[in-house]
């Protein structure tokens, strides 16, 4: 098998990418270990940036993200049993989020990829990638599995789009990687819930007991998270618990009540802050959560993983027009940047409403002062919107 660049991955990454790729007239294959039932149906992110939502809808992609997504124009930040509206127009010159999950982002790619694109195959293990180095002929190879035989995709390039547990990576030698890593003593214990969502915009609560987060898939189905320790196991916690404590943790001083229903989903996400740099090796580009992963507190992974992919395929078909390599030698400095903002950001928001099992009287203060002057100051709470919203593309 012959194609100009081999996607490992079908996650959000692998399907974006191949989506604008055929836009732009340059072949891909995309290759995927799972299934395709089991990548449709994987829960994770939940929120799209404004410029994520119009990078789908300009590779028309956005059809039923505009139908179905809901648009966001704030958040609500919790502490002290107080309630602060954070206002995304009027704080960052109009600019919103869309709540459209991510199992349906990927949903909408697979079925475009399959009706009009190039070849994704599902069951499909890369085992590694050779030749990363070497000249457009002689190189990169992915070599892989399908259906029970090995199997070789020489390409002109390869993105690796194969998240944390990924194969790409492992083929950047260890003398030109640094790796940057921070891991936290808690995850999030997070739950779907057949019941219409207690708030209309997103809620993020800090407590003394630990973090709560209450988000949603739909007016229907809400999506609720609690700070956990790390290594807890999702059994430990019947559902009677958990709502007892996402009570506990959102309490208010007002009338506000948290609605509960049937859950129907609970697992526990641990959380990393990981960078690797570079996001290039001669023809093998890596991208998403294949390169970098952030706590999920900014909402910010998937976002990531797009500006990534629109990168790449911008410095692509940049190259293939007027013959100039200028933009894909600049892919991974270009990446970087907007990564390490979102790292912040992710982080600042992390710290700002986790308690860490070790936390001192001092630091608890530090974070609701830190709270109290985002309720109170304008700038503070620009800074926090800009974030949120998302960073510019390179
Ligand atoms: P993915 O989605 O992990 O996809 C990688 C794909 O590669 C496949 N694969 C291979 N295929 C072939 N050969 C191999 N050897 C392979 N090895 C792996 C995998 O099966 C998989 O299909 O990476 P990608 O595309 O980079 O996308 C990244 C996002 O999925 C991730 O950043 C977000 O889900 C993170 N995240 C959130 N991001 C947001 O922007 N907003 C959110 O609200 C948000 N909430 C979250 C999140 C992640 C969470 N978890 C579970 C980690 C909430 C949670 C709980
Ligand atoms: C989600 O809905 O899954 C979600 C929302 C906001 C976050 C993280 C996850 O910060």
């Amino acid at each position: 098998m012959r194609t100009t660049v081999g996607i490992i991955g079908a996650g959000p990454a692998g399907l974006l990418l191949a989506r604008l790729l055929h836009n732009a007239g340059i072949d891909s294959v995309v290759l995927e270990s799972r299934d395709r039932d089991y990548v449709e149906q994987r829960q994770r992110a939940g929120i799209l940036e404004q410029g994520t939502a119009d990078v789908l809808r300009a590779a028309g992609a956005g059809e039923r993200m505009e139908r179905e997504g809901l648009r966001h124009d704030g958040i609500e930040l919790r502490f002290a049993k107080k309630r602060h509206r954070v206002d995304f127009p009027a704080l960052t010159g109009g600019r919103s989020v869309t709540v459209y999950a991510q199992t349906e982002v990927c949903k909408d790619l697979i079925a475009l990829q399959l009706k009009e694109g190039g070849p994704l195959l599902f069951e499909a293990e890369a085992l590694a990638v050779e030749g990363a180095e070497g000249e457009a002929g002689d190189g990169p190879r992915v070599r892989f599995r399908h259906g029970g035989v090995e199997d070789v995709l020489e390409c002109e390039y390869v993105v690796g789009c194969d998240g944390f547990w990924g194969v790409a990576r492992q083929a950047i030698p260890e003398e030109v990687t640094r790796v940057f890593e921070r891991t936290y003593p808690f995850g999030w214990l997070g739950v779907l819930a057949d019941v219409p969502p207690s708030h209309d915009e997103l809620v993020y609560a800090r407590h003394d007991r630990g973090f709560a987060l209450l988000s949603m898939r739909s007016p229907a189905v809400s999506r609720l998270y609690l700070q956990v320790p790390e290594g807890t196991d999702a059994g430990e916690w019947s559902d009677d618990e958990i709502w007892d404590e996402l009570e506990r943790r959102f309490e208010t001083g007002d009338e506000w009540t948290l609605e509960r229903g049937p859950i129907t989903q609970k697992s526990v996400t641990p959380m990393r802050s990981y960078v690797h740099e570079p996001m290039r090796h001669g023809r093998l580009f890596l991208a998403g959560d294949a390169a970098h992963i952030v706590p999920p507190t900014g909402a910010k992974g998937l976002n990531l993983a797009v500006g990534d992919v629109v990168t790449f395929a911008r410095a692509l078909t940049y190259e293939k027009e007027t013959g100039s390599a200028e933009l894909l030698d600049a892919y991974s400095a270009t990446c970087l940047r907007r990564v390490w903002q979102a790292e912040r950001f992710s982080y600042d928001m992390t710290t700002l409403l986790h308690r860490a099992p070790d936390a001192t009287p001092f630091e608890d203060r530090m974070q609701l002062a830190r709270l109290e002057r985002i309720a109170s100051s304008r700038a503070a709470e620009t800074d926090l919107a800009e974030g949120y919203t998302g960073f510019p593309f390179g």
